[in-house]
This record gives C-alpha cells, sequence and structure tokens, in this order.
C-alpha cells in the first residue's frame, strides 16, 4: 500500500491539548507507515512534548495565506479548527478530491454515536461539491475509538517505576503512595492535601498550574504532614505516560491526559475542561455513567462520582474516599474493556480506504 499524505490542521484554542492529541495522531499515522503534515497555528509546546519529533511528520506553520500546497489525500481538520478558503478551493480543485474529515473533541455523551461517520455535503463556499464527514473519537465500539499506539501496552508491562523516577533524581520510598498531578488553576487542592498527608505519600505536581498551586499551599519546603512534593518540569509526551505509570494515583485533565489515565491503568481523577452554562458537568457524568457500570458497589460507585463532582467544583467538598482496592480493580476492568475496541488510527485508516465514505 502506498503511503497516503494527510494533511492535518491544528488550531490551538488554549492549553495543550488540541496540540497535545493532534500530536499523537499525527505520530501514530507515521509510525503506520503515513506521511503527514501538521499545519499548526502554535507549535511552540511541541519543543517540550515531542522534541525529537517523528519520521514522516512535517510540522508546518498555518499561516494565513498557506503556501499553494496540493492538498493531500486526506484532510482532517481537527476540533473543528475551520480551514482556510484557500486550501479548500484546492481541495476541491484536486482530482480525486481528498478525504475531508472534521476530527471532534471526545465525549462520553450519547450523541458521539449518532453523529460518528455523519456525512455533511457543502453545498456553497469554496468547498461546494465536497463532502465532509464528521469523525468521532469515543469510548464504544460504535464510535471512532481511542488513540492507542500498537506497542503501548507492551511499553506499559516492561515499565520500572524505580529506574525511571531515579533518572529524574527522585529517590521513590516503597512505603508512599505516589499521586501524580495535573490540574487547571482553582482545583481544590487543599482537599486532596489534607487526605494524602495522612499517609506517607510522594505528589508529583507537572509543571504550570498543578506545580504553582503545589508551591502556594505548601511553600517552599513541599511538605505537608507525612506528605512530600516534587515538581516536575515539563515532560514529553513519552515521559508523562510514564509518571502516569509510575503513579497509584493520578489527577488529569482535559482529554488527552485523561484518555491516557486510561490506559494506565490505575486510579485516576478528571478536571474537565470547564464550559459555559455547565455543559462540562455533562459530559463528565456521561463519562461516569460509562466508567461506574463497571463498578460493583454502589457506595463505591457514589463516593468516586462525589470526589469527581467536589474535584471540579460541581458538588461540596466530598467525604469518604473510594477504597482503593475496588478502585484498582475498576481501572484495570475498564481499560481491559477499552482495548476490546479497536483504536482510533486503525479506525480512521479503514474509514478512509472504505468506499462507502467517499
Ligand atoms: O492541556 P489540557 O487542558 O488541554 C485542553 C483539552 O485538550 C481540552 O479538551 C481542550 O478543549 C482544551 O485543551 C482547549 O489537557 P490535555 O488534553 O490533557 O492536554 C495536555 C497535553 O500535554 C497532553 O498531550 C499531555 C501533555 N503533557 C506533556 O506532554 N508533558 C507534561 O509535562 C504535561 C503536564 C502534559
Amino acid at each position: 500500500m502506498t503511503a497516503r499524505l494527510w494533511d492535518l490542521y491544528c488550531r490551538v484554542v488554549d492549553n495543550w491539548g488540541d496540540v497535545g492529541v493532534c500530536w499523537r495522531l499525527a505520530a501514530d499515522l507515521a509510525a503506520r507507515g503515513e506521511s503527514v503534515r501538521l499545519r499548526i497555528d502554535d507549535a511552540s509546546a511541541l519543543a517540550w512534548m515531542a522534541p525529537h519529533g517523528m519520521p514522516g511528520v512535517g510540522v508546518l506553520p498555518w499561516t494565513a495565506a498557506p503556501p499553494d500546497l496540493e492538498p493531500g489525500d486526506v484532510v482532517i481538520e481537527m476540533f473543528g479548527c475551520r480551514l482556510p478558503d484557500a486550501f479548500v478551493a484546492r481541495m476541491a480543485a484536486r482530482t480525486p478530491p481528498p478525504r475531508w474529515i472534521n476530527l471532534e473533541y471526545l465525549s462520553a455523551e450519547d450523541y458521539v454515536e449518532r453523529s460518528h461517520r455523519l456525512r455533511s455535503p457543502q453545498t456553497t463556499g469554496p468547498g461546494a461539491g465536497l463532502v465532509k464527514w464528521f469523525y468521532y473519537p469515543g469510548f464504544t465500539p460504535a464510535t471512532g475509538g481511542l488513540i492507542r499506539e500498537p506497542d503501548l501496552m507492551q511499553r506499559r508491562a516492561a515499565f520500572d517505576a524505580r529506574t525511571w523516577l531515579r533518572s529524574l533524581g527522585i529517590e521513590p520510598d516503597d512505603g508512599e503512595q505516589r499521586i501524580s498531578l495535573f490540574c487547571y488553576p482553582g482545583a481544590p487542592l487543599e482537599r486532596l492535601l489534607d487526605a494524602a498527608a495522612r499517609t506517607p505519600t510522594l505528589l508529583l505536581a507537572t509543571t504550570g498550574a498543578a506545580a504553582d498551586l503545589v508551591r502556594s499551599h505548601l511553600g517552599s519546603d513541599l511538605r505537608c504532614g507525612r506528605l512530600r512534593a516534587v515538581v516536575l518540569p515539563a515532560l514529553s509526551q513519552t515521559d508523562y505516560d510514564r509518571l502516569l505509570w509510575a503513579c497509584d494515583l493520578n489527577f488529569v485533565r482535559g482529554e488527552d491526559s485523561f484518555v491516557r489515565a486510561q490506559w494506565a491503568g490505575v486510579p485516576f481523577v478528571w478536571q474537565i475542561y470547564p464550559q459555559a452554562d455547565d455543559v462540562h458537568a455533562r459530559k463528565l457524568h456521561a463519562f461516569l455513567d460509562r466508567h461506574l457500570a463497571l463498578a460493583d458497589d454502589a457506595a463505591f460507585a457514589a463516593r468516586l462520582r462525589a470526589l469527581w463532582s467536589a474535584w471540579n467544583g460541581l458538588a461540596p467538598a466530598h467525604e469518604a474516599w473510594p477504597e482503593r482496592g475496588r478502585w484498582s480493580a475498576l481501572a484495570r476492568d475498564w481499560r481491559e474493556t477499552l482495548l476490546r475496541q479497536a483504536d482510533l488510527t486503525t479506525q480512521l485508516i479503514a474509514f478512509v480506504d472504505d468506499s462507502r465514505y467517499n
């Protein structure tokens, strides 16, 4: 099969998830022999997120009038970022026209299964005559799946936390629980610290908002009770995965780290990207509904939902923490469920090859 040429357009709204997801997809496509041009308006985060780049991925600036490049075989409009008209016009002039896909944000809500692979004929504008396809990632076989590199589980299984932590200059203590923290400003960290400081805990705070919060709560010695904290530098995506694998509990946010925590297979708490009108509350509970359907105890499920709600400022501070043994079992069972569905890149390539979706 000759390698296809994929054009991925990415507009960085804020935070790191837009570029994070786009890079993972571009790199995963290239690792499977595809050729990818990632056109992005702010590639600065890739300097630390993917310092070595990826053979097969060209990163190009998304300027107002992109250079006259012949559109590739597939054009992916990431998160509905709206392609430049001049490029769409060239897509319409190409024979055959490229497959045009709008890859949407991740959600567990029911509308995703109904909307996945929706056909949208373009009747006006520079793309008149073209068809745009809506592609939704998701948690069920009726969706486009989740990004999962083919060797991810093998790498996860072969990982040694102690060795990796030492490579960062961190000496792990077997008696400590290890918690990673990646959150938005304003996360209710004091509740987490109060609970975690009662037992020996190593809190690994990621760069940015998490580090700032930890410093403001713990001061320069980064300790409270039986908890000690370490502030990490900005990690590559590969090392961020290793951080999640090295911990017993992961606090994640947004979209990409949220998915990567699920592949880590250990308990996690998700801080969802806040949206107006509590739209994010519906998204959070839609995920919990699916996730907790695997929980075998109603009281445990209620405690986990209460913890996630409090962490997202959607409910008063939670009381009891979920029992860790059940929580670990849920994380493993949930990952097993997800591993049974084809990964996003495999499904996307099959979608592009499927003549029914021309
Ligand atoms: O940064 P985020 O909050 O991004 C958000 C979400 O993507 C959200 O859906 C979107 O609407 C909003 O941006 C605009 O969280 P997320 O999605 O986890 O992306 C963070 C990326 O940064 C992810 O790819 C992991 C990566 N990362 C590293 O590579 N190294 C690090 O040290 C850290 C902390 C993160």
